[in-house]
């Protein structure tokens, strides 16, 4: 009979099939060997103090459902409605769902004889002596047909009881415990996915994913120019801001050297062409709006946190008064692209999102090191025209740039979070808040309209959703982050 899971469940122990020789092809080793956390891998769920259900699949009448025992952050698979014979299993995740051991067919039963339902034993959903962020689904096939059906993919509310701390948990099922870096995504993405994860931290209190922050840091700190800099003046910002932000979380003063180095990376690349400026890249072929805003709020963050410095803050104030002078931030305060290398004035180039989160940022850093007042008057005129801007903006009020008409290529889904950062940073330093409803506004339909059962978001805070990646999630991340 349906329903009635008597201690057989005990019994299917003895139906468990064969284990299936894994496929050759590499599978962490996590994802077969037999995991415990709490309790270890083929508990009884009998034993279970909850069940939830958060999916179902359906194959020829039958219901295959996803099950949860949160307190224990385990998961069991059951299908009913069948026949003798069907079977039933989980899959497990390690990576967000991109690939699982399709080998290992976990717990896989068999409905017995007389039963028109049946269930697999529990299984943990992570792997917390690896720092494995999984995932599981349940799959079932009918006696008599070949077909298999499998629920989406989603886990316990284990580092996921809340949307903020359940968008970190699925940013770190991108996280490559091998590279310190975010699979899916560029080298400067993985720079803003770590601050966001960093950012969670610090606005949730939930400390699970610390770990990140030091294994980025002993994995890359020789990669590409040392010190996280590389040929893109920018992209050493972005790294920058990440160390400083791990600095303030961790008081490790290792983190604020590196982000000196990066700072001075970037102040290597400022010269006379146009007046002043850092350039974009090492071939000094553009200056634009991104790697400058990243070097005042660098520079300005940095004199923040080191006693007696005036090198710092002097290459922030020097960069503000230079980007004042090209005119990139127009007569909408809207800020374009770059400038131009014949006429040094703004070039009339794209709005992106990012280069007013960046700004706002940058100048909210430097009156927290002036005290000018005049600053945060100037950042909330690009904070006003940034939440009201048509171009940046959908009708209803959603956040969005230009390329999401596209895909937004590699690195455009990682824009709006940066926005959204600096937007939350002004938001906190102006008495009256003024950006709130905004930011909760792009959370709030971002979670109802962009979002799967695993908690993962895409491009379109607006919806649908889209594809999946680690500069998608980190946007979304940065979102929910701002709007607690
Ligand atoms: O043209 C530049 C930049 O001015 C522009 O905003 C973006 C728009 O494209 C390139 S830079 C592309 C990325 C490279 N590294 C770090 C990121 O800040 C930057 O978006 O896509």
């Amino acid at each position: 009979m349906p329903g009635t899971w008597i201690s057989a469940a005990l019994t299917a122990a003895a139906l468990v099939a064969p284990a299936a020789t894994p496929p050759p092809s590499a599978t962490p080793s996590s994802a077969l060997a037999t995991i415990c956390n709490k309790l270890c891998d083929a508990a009884d769920p009998a034993n279970s103090p909850g069940d939830r259900r958060p999916v179902t699949s359906t194959l020829f009448s039958r219901t295959i459902t996803l099950h949860f025992d949160d307190s224990d952050a385990m998961g069991w698979a059951s299908i009913e409605n069948g026949s003798p014979g069907d079977e039933v299993w989980l899959d497990r995740s390690f990576d967000g769902g991109r690939s699982w051991s399709s080998g290992s067919r976990l717990g896989a039963t068999a409905i017995p004889a007389n039963n028109r339902g049946w269930r697999t034993l529990m299984y943990n959903v992570d792997d917390w002596n690896n720092t494995g962020v999984g995932a599981l689904r349940a799959c079932g096939k009918a006696v008599d047909r070949a077909d298999v059906a499998c629920t989406t993919w989603a886990r316990t509310t284990w580092n996921a009881g809340e949307r903020r701390t359940a968008a970190a948990t699925a940013e770190m099922m991108f996280y490559n415990n091998s590279t310190g870096l975010f699979d899916t995504t560029g080298w400067w993405n993985s720079a803003n996915a770590l601050t966001a994860v960093i950012r969670n931290v610090q606005v949730t209190g939930m400390p699970s994913y610390r770990y990140a922050i030091a294994r980025t840091y002993d994995k890359n700190i020789n990669a590409a120019q040392g010190q996280f800099r590389n040929e893109y003046i920018d992209d050493t910002g972005w790294w920058g801001l990440a160390w400083v932000l791990a600095y303030d979380v961790t008081g490790d003063s290792r983190y604020l050297n590196t982000a000196r180095a990066d700072a001075d990376h970037m102040a290597a690349y400022w010269d006379g062409t146009c007046g002043g400026g850092v350039w974009w890249s090492t071939a000094k072929t553009y200056k634009n709006a991104i790697a400058n805003s990243l070097y005042i709020q660098l520079s300005a963050a940095l004199h923040n946190r080191i006693s007696g410095d005036s090198t710092y803050l002097n290459r922030a104030k020097s960069g503000w008064t230079w980007f004042q002078g090209t005119g990139m931030v127009n007569g909408s305060s809207l800020v374009n692209d770059g400038v131009d290398l014949g006429s040094c004035r703004n070039n009339g180039s794209t709005v992106w999102s990012y280069n007013q989160g960046v700004l706002i940022n940058a100048l909210t850093e430097l009156n927290r090191a002036t005290g000018d007042a005049g600053l945060l008057t100037t950042a909330r005129r690009l904070g006003d025209a940034n939440v009201t801007s048509t171009s940046l903006n959908t009708s209803d009020g959603i956040l969005r740039d230009p390329c999401e008409n596209g895909d937004c290529g590699g690195d455009g889904p990682s824009f709006k979070g940066a926005d959204a950062r600096g937007l939350a940073a002004l938001n906190a330093a102006l008495s009256d808040h003024p950006y709130t409803a905004y930011l909760r506004r792009q959370a709030d339909r971002a979670y109802s309209a962009d979002r799967n059962p695993l908690d993962q978001y895409g491009l379109r805070w607006y919806g649908p959703l889209d594809k999946l990646d680690a500069a998608r999630q980190q946007s979304a991340l940065d979102v929910l982050n701002a709007a607690s």
